[in-house]
């Protein structure tokens, strides 16, 4: 069985179960050893890169290479298209995922705890999100042939992000038709919807303590 290192918060940890839910595989999960950030947890995995998995001998850090890796030992059902250019674009789709959403998200985080808000932050990540999923909306127009891949398992666990940081940080975030058609069809895939059950609580636990409101 595979040992998934992660904590119950973690974006990436998440989009790496949406994968794991996919394909049908069976995990456990461990808390990094000595907690998140740990020296003992470097001893371990030196990047400190959470998730990192456990594959018999093999130690994999990072979730796309452990999402390239899972994909090419346990090929069904297929995440990534069969043919070059359109498993280039799933690729394309999850990089900008990982590399342009995602870190316009990820500048928020220091700023939940009442004490250390900032609004102009706030304004200015809101309109770089926006600027960020209206790009999302013009790649969509052509996306890759498959109705569910590689590139995907990252976007609606940003999407829950952006919508449980919506009100205590007012963010205003613009919403194109296209993204909004893409998240309905992602939502839908049964791997998400169990995820998104299940990870939702927790992230909105965790966002009502930092925020320091009722969860
Ligand atoms: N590109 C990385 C990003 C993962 C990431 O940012 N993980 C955070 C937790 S959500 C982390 O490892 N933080 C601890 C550290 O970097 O030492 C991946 O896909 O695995």
């Amino acid at each position: 069985m595979l040992t998934i290192y992660a904590i119950p918060p973690s974006l990436y940890c998440a989009k790496l179960r949406i994968l794991l839910r996919h394909k049908n595989l069976e995990w456990r999960e461990l808390p990094p050893p000595g907690g998140y950030g740990s020296a003992a947890y470097r001893q371990v995995v030196p990047s400190g890169n959470l998730p990192a998995m456990l594959d018999g001998d093999l130690l994999l850090a990072d979730g796309e290479a452990i999402a390239e890796y899972l994909e090419e030992r346990y090929p069904a059902p297929p995440m990534l298209p069969r043919n070059p250019a359109d498993r280039a674009k799933m690729r394309e789709r999850g990089r900008f995922h990982d590399t342009r959403l995602e870190p316009a998200l990820r500048a928020l985080l220091g700023s939940i705890a009442p004490d250390r808000r900032d609004a102009a932050l706030n304004e200015r990540q809101s309109a770089i999100l926006s600027e960020k999923l209206g790009q999302l909306s013009r790649m969509l127009e052509t996306g890759p042939e498959l109705a569910f891949g590689l590139g995907d398992c990252g976007f609606p666990i940003t999407f829950a992000w952006i919508d449980a940081l919506t009100p205590p940080l007012a963010l205003s975030v613009a919403w194109p038709a296209a993204v909004l058609a893409f998240r309905a069809r992602i939502e839908a895939e049964p791997a998400v919807a169990a995820e998104l059950g299940a990870y939702r609580p927790v992230l909105q636990g965790w966002v009502a303590k930092t925020a320091g409101s009722p969860a």
